[in-house]
Protein backbone atom coordinates (compact mmCIF):
# COMPACT_ATOMS: atom_id res chain seq x y z
CA UNK A 1 0.00 0.00 0.00
CA UNK A 2 1.65 3.36 -0.86
CA UNK A 3 1.88 5.94 2.03
CA UNK A 4 -0.96 7.92 1.41
CA UNK A 5 -3.61 5.01 0.99
CA UNK A 6 -2.02 3.69 4.07
CA UNK A 7 -2.69 7.01 5.81
CA UNK A 8 -6.44 7.28 4.28
CA UNK A 9 -6.63 3.54 5.74
CA UNK A 10 -5.40 4.80 9.02
CA UNK A 11 -7.90 7.45 9.63
CA UNK A 12 -10.67 4.82 8.76
CA UNK A 13 -9.68 2.64 11.11
CA UNK A 14 -9.66 5.23 13.58
CA UNK A 15 -13.09 6.76 12.57
CA UNK A 16 -14.83 3.03 13.02
CA UNK A 17 -13.10 2.08 16.67
CA UNK A 18 -13.87 5.59 17.93
CA UNK A 19 -17.37 5.46 16.77
CA UNK A 20 -17.97 2.10 18.41
CA UNK A 21 -16.16 2.80 21.80
CA UNK A 22 -17.92 2.38 24.75
CA UNK A 23 -18.22 5.64 27.06
CA UNK A 24 -18.67 6.30 30.68
CA UNK A 25 -19.74 9.98 30.61
CA UNK A 26 -18.07 11.51 33.62
CA UNK A 27 -20.17 14.68 34.46
CA UNK A 28 -24.27 14.94 33.27
CA UNK A 29 -26.64 16.59 35.01
CA UNK A 30 -28.92 13.80 34.34
CA UNK A 31 -30.79 11.07 36.62
CA UNK A 32 -31.79 7.90 36.61
CA UNK A 33 -35.31 7.34 36.05
CA UNK A 34 -35.94 6.16 39.78
CA UNK A 35 -35.33 10.47 40.72
CA UNK A 36 -39.04 10.71 38.42
CA UNK A 37 -39.13 14.21 37.40
CA UNK A 38 -35.83 14.85 37.63
CA UNK A 39 -34.88 13.24 35.12
CA UNK A 40 -35.80 15.39 32.00
CA UNK A 41 -35.99 14.31 28.65
CA UNK A 42 -37.86 15.36 24.90
CA UNK A 43 -38.59 18.21 22.51
CA UNK A 44 -39.53 20.69 25.18
CA UNK A 45 -36.66 20.53 27.42
CA UNK A 46 -34.14 20.00 24.45
CA UNK A 47 -35.52 23.22 23.48
CA UNK A 48 -35.92 25.32 26.44
CA UNK A 49 -31.89 23.87 27.37
CA UNK A 50 -30.36 27.25 28.84
CA UNK A 51 -27.38 27.21 26.30
CA UNK A 52 -30.44 27.64 23.76
CA UNK A 53 -31.94 30.15 26.01
CA UNK A 54 -29.31 32.45 26.03
CA UNK A 55 -29.11 32.04 21.85
CA UNK A 56 -32.71 32.85 21.47
CA UNK A 57 -32.76 36.26 24.21
CA UNK A 58 -30.60 37.80 21.70
CA UNK A 59 -33.88 37.21 19.69
CA UNK A 60 -36.40 37.84 21.92
CA UNK A 61 -38.19 41.45 22.54
CA UNK A 62 -40.47 40.63 25.20
CA UNK A 63 -39.48 41.27 28.90
CA UNK A 64 -37.20 38.49 30.68
CA UNK A 65 -39.69 37.79 33.44
CA UNK A 66 -42.96 37.73 30.74
CA UNK A 67 -40.80 34.68 29.12
CA UNK A 68 -39.83 33.26 32.49
CA UNK A 69 -43.81 33.03 33.27
CA UNK A 70 -44.80 31.34 30.65
CA UNK A 71 -45.14 27.19 30.41
CA UNK A 72 -42.38 25.52 29.08
CA UNK A 73 -44.51 24.29 25.88
CA UNK A 74 -45.05 27.99 24.94
CA UNK A 75 -41.02 28.73 25.83
CA UNK A 76 -40.31 25.73 23.53
CA UNK A 77 -42.51 27.48 20.99
CA UNK A 78 -40.98 30.55 21.14
CA UNK A 79 -37.41 29.02 20.98
CA UNK A 80 -38.31 27.01 17.98
CA UNK A 81 -39.72 29.83 15.79
CA UNK A 82 -36.77 32.11 16.47
CA UNK A 83 -33.77 29.37 16.17
CA UNK A 84 -34.87 26.65 13.93
CA UNK A 85 -37.75 28.73 11.71
CA UNK A 86 -36.91 32.19 11.33
CA UNK A 87 -33.28 31.19 11.09
CA UNK A 88 -30.85 27.94 9.65
CA UNK A 89 -29.55 26.40 13.48
CA UNK A 90 -26.04 26.64 12.95
CA UNK A 91 -25.06 27.17 16.28
CA UNK A 92 -23.57 24.01 18.32
CA UNK A 93 -26.97 23.79 20.43
CA UNK A 94 -29.17 24.04 17.81
CA UNK A 95 -27.01 21.50 15.91
CA UNK A 96 -26.99 19.16 18.89
CA UNK A 97 -31.35 19.07 18.72
CA UNK A 98 -31.25 18.45 14.80
CA UNK A 99 -28.41 15.69 15.27
CA UNK A 100 -30.37 14.11 18.02
CA UNK A 101 -34.11 14.32 16.38
CA UNK A 102 -32.25 12.79 13.63
CA UNK A 103 -30.43 9.91 15.40
CA UNK A 104 -33.57 9.24 16.59
CA UNK A 105 -35.45 8.32 13.15
CA UNK A 106 -37.74 12.16 13.58
CA UNK A 107 -37.79 14.22 11.07
CA UNK A 108 -36.32 17.69 12.55
CA UNK A 109 -37.90 20.13 9.83
CA UNK A 110 -41.18 21.11 11.78
CA UNK A 111 -43.66 23.70 11.65
CA UNK A 112 -45.75 21.88 14.25
CA UNK A 113 -44.01 20.78 16.80
CA UNK A 114 -46.96 18.92 18.12
CA UNK A 115 -45.86 16.38 15.64
CA UNK A 116 -42.83 15.85 17.67
CA UNK A 117 -44.89 16.11 21.18
CA UNK A 118 -47.03 13.37 20.14
CA UNK A 119 -43.78 10.64 19.58
CA UNK A 120 -42.14 11.89 22.80
CA UNK A 121 -45.63 11.58 24.55
CA UNK A 122 -45.57 7.90 23.59
CA UNK A 123 -41.95 6.77 24.78
CA UNK A 124 -41.85 4.96 27.85
CA UNK A 125 -39.22 6.18 30.28
CA UNK A 126 -37.14 3.44 30.92
CA UNK A 127 -36.60 2.40 27.40
CA UNK A 128 -36.39 5.44 25.73
CA UNK A 129 -33.11 6.46 28.36
CA UNK A 130 -31.83 3.02 27.43
CA UNK A 131 -32.35 3.84 23.49
CA UNK A 132 -30.76 7.39 24.33
CA UNK A 133 -27.48 5.73 25.65
CA UNK A 134 -27.30 2.86 22.99
CA UNK A 135 -27.47 5.31 20.69
CA UNK A 136 -25.12 7.54 22.48
CA UNK A 137 -22.63 4.61 23.16
CA UNK A 138 -22.67 5.22 26.76
CA UNK A 139 -22.53 2.36 29.17
CA UNK A 140 -22.60 4.28 32.28
CA UNK A 141 -22.82 8.28 33.28
CA UNK A 142 -22.22 9.69 36.17
CA UNK A 143 -25.04 12.30 37.90
CA UNK A 144 -24.25 15.62 39.99
CA UNK A 145 -25.68 14.77 43.38
CA UNK A 146 -26.95 17.79 45.80
CA UNK A 147 -27.66 16.95 49.36
CA UNK A 148 -28.65 20.58 49.29
CA UNK A 149 -31.34 20.17 46.63
CA UNK A 150 -34.73 19.71 48.37
CA UNK A 151 -36.58 17.75 45.75
CA UNK A 152 -33.24 15.62 45.21
CA UNK A 153 -33.03 14.62 48.86
CA UNK A 154 -36.37 13.88 49.59
CA UNK A 155 -35.61 10.63 46.77
CA UNK A 156 -32.47 10.12 48.17
CA UNK A 157 -34.38 9.78 51.91
CA UNK A 158 -37.21 7.55 50.46
CA UNK A 159 -34.90 4.93 49.06
CA UNK A 160 -35.14 3.72 45.55
CA UNK A 161 -33.71 0.81 43.16
CA UNK A 162 -30.25 1.47 41.92
CA UNK A 163 -29.17 1.72 38.21
CA UNK A 164 -25.78 0.96 37.93
CA UNK A 165 -25.62 3.02 34.81
CA UNK A 166 -26.38 6.03 36.86
CA UNK A 167 -23.15 6.99 39.17
CA UNK A 168 -23.68 8.97 42.05
CA UNK A 169 -21.18 12.12 42.35
CA UNK A 170 -21.59 14.79 45.58
CA UNK A 171 -21.45 18.18 44.57
CA UNK A 172 -20.85 20.84 47.30
CA UNK A 173 -21.34 24.36 45.49
CA UNK A 174 -23.15 25.67 48.43
CA UNK A 175 -20.63 24.44 50.98
CA UNK A 176 -17.96 26.06 49.61
CA UNK A 177 -19.35 29.32 47.77
CA UNK A 178 -21.68 29.96 50.28
CA UNK A 179 -20.46 29.28 53.43
CA UNK A 180 -22.17 31.16 55.86
CA UNK A 181 -25.84 30.45 54.32
CA UNK A 182 -24.63 26.86 54.46
CA UNK A 183 -23.49 26.92 58.09
CA UNK A 184 -27.22 28.36 58.91
CA UNK A 185 -28.54 25.36 56.79
CA UNK A 186 -26.04 22.87 58.14
CA UNK A 187 -27.36 24.07 62.03
CA UNK A 188 -31.12 23.69 60.96
CA UNK A 189 -30.09 20.05 59.64
CA UNK A 190 -29.11 18.90 62.70
CA UNK A 191 -24.85 19.36 62.52
CA UNK A 192 -23.33 21.31 65.06
CA UNK A 193 -21.53 24.01 63.16
CA UNK A 194 -20.48 27.30 63.72
CA UNK A 195 -19.62 29.91 61.50
CA UNK A 196 -15.96 30.08 62.65
CA UNK A 197 -14.49 26.90 60.57
CA UNK A 198 -12.88 25.43 63.87
CA UNK A 199 -11.55 21.74 64.75
CA UNK A 200 -15.32 20.80 65.94
CA UNK A 201 -17.39 22.59 62.93
CA UNK A 202 -15.14 21.02 60.60
CA UNK A 203 -15.59 17.73 62.17
CA UNK A 204 -19.27 18.09 61.62
CA UNK A 205 -19.00 18.78 57.99
CA UNK A 206 -17.06 15.75 57.25
CA UNK A 207 -19.44 14.15 59.09
CA UNK A 208 -22.76 15.84 56.99
CA UNK A 209 -20.08 14.75 53.68
CA UNK A 210 -19.51 11.35 55.03
CA UNK A 211 -23.28 10.79 55.19
CA UNK A 212 -24.14 11.58 51.80
CA UNK A 213 -21.35 10.01 50.32
CA UNK A 214 -22.43 6.97 51.77
CA UNK A 215 -25.96 7.16 50.97
CA UNK A 216 -25.29 8.40 47.27
CA UNK A 217 -22.28 5.66 47.01
CA UNK A 218 -20.33 8.88 45.55
CA UNK A 219 -17.97 8.27 43.18
CA UNK A 220 -16.13 11.63 43.88
CA UNK A 221 -16.73 15.09 45.06
CA UNK A 222 -17.19 17.72 42.73
CA UNK A 223 -17.59 22.12 42.99
CA UNK A 224 -18.09 24.34 40.65
CA UNK A 225 -15.84 27.75 41.09
CA UNK A 226 -15.46 31.16 40.03
CA UNK A 227 -12.11 32.27 38.39
CA UNK A 228 -10.93 34.49 41.00
CA UNK A 229 -10.54 30.85 43.12
CA UNK A 230 -7.59 31.07 44.94
CA UNK A 231 -5.85 28.87 47.29
CA UNK A 232 -4.21 29.42 49.54
CA UNK A 233 -6.04 31.74 50.69
CA UNK A 234 -8.10 33.77 53.86
CA UNK A 235 -11.64 32.57 52.02
CA UNK A 236 -14.08 30.27 54.05
CA UNK A 237 -13.79 28.43 50.81
CA UNK A 238 -9.64 27.80 50.90
CA UNK A 239 -10.03 27.26 54.63
CA UNK A 240 -13.05 24.33 54.46
CA UNK A 241 -11.08 22.62 51.81
CA UNK A 242 -8.21 22.57 54.22
CA UNK A 243 -10.09 21.77 57.25
CA UNK A 244 -12.82 19.39 55.43
CA UNK A 245 -12.55 18.46 51.50
CA UNK A 246 -9.02 17.92 50.90
CA UNK A 247 -9.03 15.83 54.59
CA UNK A 248 -12.17 13.66 53.62
CA UNK A 249 -11.14 12.95 50.37
CA UNK A 250 -7.79 11.54 51.32
CA UNK A 251 -9.46 9.48 54.09
CA UNK A 252 -11.81 8.25 51.78
CA UNK A 253 -9.50 7.96 48.74
CA UNK A 254 -12.09 9.03 46.37
CA UNK A 255 -11.16 12.65 43.87
CA UNK A 256 -12.14 15.84 44.20
CA UNK A 257 -13.39 17.43 40.55
CA UNK A 258 -13.06 20.89 40.16
CA UNK A 259 -14.79 22.62 37.27
CA UNK A 260 -13.13 26.04 37.70
CA UNK A 261 -14.27 29.44 35.75
CA UNK A 262 -17.80 30.22 35.80
CA UNK A 263 -18.96 33.66 36.34
CA UNK A 264 -22.51 32.50 38.06
CA UNK A 265 -25.23 35.48 37.19
CA UNK A 266 -23.47 37.59 34.77
CA UNK A 267 -27.15 38.45 33.67
CA UNK A 268 -29.07 37.46 36.29
CA UNK A 269 -32.41 38.06 34.18
CA UNK A 270 -31.48 34.96 32.20
CA UNK A 271 -31.39 32.40 35.47
CA UNK A 272 -29.70 29.33 34.57
CA UNK A 273 -28.51 30.74 31.05
CA UNK A 274 -27.15 34.23 32.83
CA UNK A 275 -23.72 32.40 33.67
CA UNK A 276 -20.40 33.73 31.98
CA UNK A 277 -16.64 32.68 32.18
CA UNK A 278 -13.69 34.53 33.03
CA UNK A 279 -9.80 33.40 33.03
CA UNK A 280 -8.87 31.61 35.65
CA UNK A 281 -6.05 31.52 38.12
CA UNK A 282 -4.07 27.99 38.00
CA UNK A 283 -1.87 28.65 40.65
CA UNK A 284 -4.52 27.69 42.71
CA UNK A 285 -4.60 23.89 41.13
CA UNK A 286 -0.92 23.86 41.51
CA UNK A 287 -0.84 24.90 45.17
CA UNK A 288 -3.48 22.29 45.35
CA UNK A 289 -2.09 19.59 43.91
CA UNK A 290 1.23 20.15 45.62
CA UNK A 291 0.25 20.62 49.20
CA UNK A 292 -1.97 17.38 49.09
CA UNK A 293 -0.17 14.51 46.96
CA UNK A 294 -2.12 11.71 48.47
CA UNK A 295 -5.61 14.06 47.13
CA UNK A 296 -6.74 12.78 43.41
CA UNK A 297 -7.71 16.43 42.13
CA UNK A 298 -9.47 16.10 38.77
CA UNK A 299 -10.09 19.90 37.05
CA UNK A 300 -11.94 21.43 33.68
CA UNK A 301 -11.42 24.61 32.84
CA UNK A 302 -13.88 26.97 31.32
CA UNK A 303 -12.08 29.46 29.26
CA UNK A 304 -10.40 28.61 26.42
CA UNK A 305 -7.33 30.77 27.28
CA UNK A 306 -5.99 28.94 30.01
CA UNK A 307 -6.37 25.28 28.14
CA UNK A 308 -2.77 25.02 27.92
CA UNK A 309 -1.90 26.24 31.39
CA UNK A 310 -3.67 23.51 32.51
CA UNK A 311 -2.22 20.97 30.40
CA UNK A 312 1.39 21.99 31.82
CA UNK A 313 0.08 21.67 35.24
CA UNK A 314 -1.01 18.25 34.64
CA UNK A 315 2.59 17.23 33.17
CA UNK A 316 3.80 18.26 36.99
CA UNK A 317 1.08 16.74 38.99
CA UNK A 318 0.34 12.78 38.55
CA UNK A 319 -2.58 13.67 40.96
CA UNK A 320 -4.34 15.86 38.69
CA UNK A 321 -6.52 14.46 36.13
CA UNK A 322 -7.87 16.82 33.26
CA UNK A 323 -10.99 16.40 31.63
CA UNK A 324 -14.02 17.34 29.39
CA UNK A 325 -14.63 20.50 27.05
CA UNK A 326 -16.80 22.21 29.41
CA UNK A 327 -19.72 23.88 28.33
CA UNK A 328 -18.65 27.15 25.97
CA UNK A 329 -15.19 24.90 25.45
CA UNK A 330 -17.86 22.40 24.01
CA UNK A 331 -18.16 23.78 20.39
CA UNK A 332 -16.20 21.92 17.63
CA UNK A 333 -13.15 24.15 17.02
CA UNK A 334 -12.36 24.31 20.74
CA UNK A 335 -13.05 20.34 21.13
CA UNK A 336 -10.71 19.99 18.29
CA UNK A 337 -7.79 22.37 19.46
CA UNK A 338 -8.32 21.18 23.32
CA UNK A 339 -8.31 17.72 22.58
CA UNK A 340 -5.12 18.39 20.10
CA UNK A 341 -3.14 20.25 23.08
CA UNK A 342 -4.22 17.61 25.62
CA UNK A 343 -2.67 14.41 23.14
CA UNK A 344 0.44 16.46 22.50
CA UNK A 345 1.07 17.18 25.92
CA UNK A 346 -0.17 14.47 27.70
CA UNK A 347 -0.56 11.56 25.76
CA UNK A 348 -3.66 9.65 26.77
CA UNK A 349 -3.64 10.56 30.39
CA UNK A 350 -6.64 12.62 30.36
CA UNK A 351 -10.55 12.17 30.20
CA UNK A 352 -11.62 13.70 26.50
CA UNK A 353 -14.95 14.50 26.92
CA UNK A 354 -17.92 14.74 29.36
CA UNK A 355 -21.27 15.53 27.72
CA UNK A 356 -22.60 17.89 31.02
CA UNK A 357 -25.95 16.54 29.04
CA UNK A 358 -29.31 17.84 31.15
CA UNK A 359 -31.62 16.44 28.74
CA UNK A 360 -30.67 13.15 28.32
CA UNK A 361 -31.60 12.81 24.64
CA UNK A 362 -28.64 15.51 24.63
CA UNK A 363 -26.19 12.46 25.14
CA UNK A 364 -27.05 11.13 21.78
CA UNK A 365 -25.40 14.85 19.89
CA UNK A 366 -22.91 15.40 22.46
CA UNK A 367 -21.25 12.10 22.11
CA UNK A 368 -21.75 12.17 18.07
CA UNK A 369 -20.12 15.38 17.90
CA UNK A 370 -16.84 14.67 20.21
CA UNK A 371 -16.45 11.07 18.46
CA UNK A 372 -15.94 12.51 15.10
CA UNK A 373 -13.76 15.69 16.61
CA UNK A 374 -11.61 12.93 18.37
CA UNK A 375 -11.38 10.61 15.70
CA UNK A 376 -9.73 13.26 13.62
CA UNK A 377 -7.54 14.39 15.70
CA UNK A 378 -6.25 10.91 17.01
CA UNK A 379 -6.39 9.64 13.06
CA UNK A 380 -3.77 12.53 13.02
CA UNK A 381 -1.27 12.03 15.87
CA UNK A 382 -1.25 7.60 14.40
CA UNK A 383 -0.52 9.27 10.86
CA UNK A 384 2.51 11.48 12.28
CA UNK A 385 3.46 8.10 13.89
CA UNK A 386 3.18 5.86 11.20
CA UNK A 387 5.30 8.82 9.32
CA UNK A 388 7.60 8.97 12.23
CA UNK A 389 7.64 4.83 11.78
CA UNK A 390 5.28 3.71 14.37
CA UNK A 391 2.45 1.41 13.32
CA UNK A 392 -0.50 1.22 15.34
CA UNK A 393 -2.52 -1.59 15.55
CA UNK A 394 -6.35 -1.52 15.89
CA UNK A 395 -6.07 -3.04 19.03
CA UNK A 396 -3.48 -0.68 20.35
CA UNK A 397 -6.11 2.17 19.36
CA UNK A 398 -9.06 0.79 20.93
CA UNK A 399 -6.90 0.57 23.94
CA UNK A 400 -6.18 3.88 23.62
CA UNK A 401 -9.71 4.79 22.70
CA UNK A 402 -10.87 3.32 26.35
CA UNK A 403 -8.73 5.50 28.20
CA UNK A 404 -9.53 8.47 26.74
CA UNK A 405 -13.84 7.74 26.81
CA UNK A 406 -13.67 6.73 30.50
CA UNK A 407 -10.47 4.02 31.37
CA UNK A 408 -8.15 6.60 32.53
CA UNK A 409 -10.81 8.18 34.98
CA UNK A 410 -11.17 4.70 36.55
CA UNK A 411 -7.23 4.46 36.89
CA UNK A 412 -7.13 7.76 38.21
CA UNK A 413 -10.18 7.24 40.63
CA UNK A 414 -8.90 3.73 41.20
CA UNK A 415 -11.02 1.06 42.73
CA UNK A 416 -13.67 2.79 44.72
O1 LIG B 1 -21.39 23.72 37.21
C1 LIG B 1 -21.72 22.90 36.35
O2 LIG B 1 -21.76 21.68 36.54
C2 LIG B 1 -22.10 23.45 35.00
O3 LIG B 1 -21.85 22.48 34.05
C3 LIG B 1 -23.52 23.93 35.00
O4 LIG B 1 -23.70 24.79 36.06
C4 LIG B 1 -23.95 24.59 33.70
O5 LIG B 1 -25.20 25.20 33.90
C5 LIG B 1 -24.05 23.64 32.55
O6 LIG B 1 -25.05 23.00 32.39
C6 LIG B 1 -22.97 23.56 31.63
O7 LIG B 1 -22.94 22.73 30.73
ZN1 LIG C 1 -22.07 20.59 34.78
Amino acid sequence: MNKEANEAMIAKRVDKIVSEARVLDIHTHLYAPAFGKLLLWGIDELLVYHYLLAEAFRYFKLPYDKFHAMSKAEQAELVWDELFVKRSPVSEACRGVITSLNRLGLEPRQKDLNLLRKWFAEQDTDEYVSRCMELAGVDSLCMTNSPFDDAERQVWDSGFDGDGRFVAALRIDPLLVSWPKTCEWLKENGYDVEPEINDKTAGEVRRFLGHWKDKMRAEYVMVSLPPDFEYPSSTACSKLIDAVVAPFCAEHGIPFALMIGVKRGVNKELKLAGDGVGWSKLEAVENLCGAYPEVKFMVTALSREVQHTLCVVGRKFRNLHIFGCWWFTNVPHLIEEITRMRLELLGTSFTAQHSDARVIDQIIYKWDHSRSLIAKVLADKYIDLARAGWEVSDEEIKRDVTALFGGEFKRFAGGH
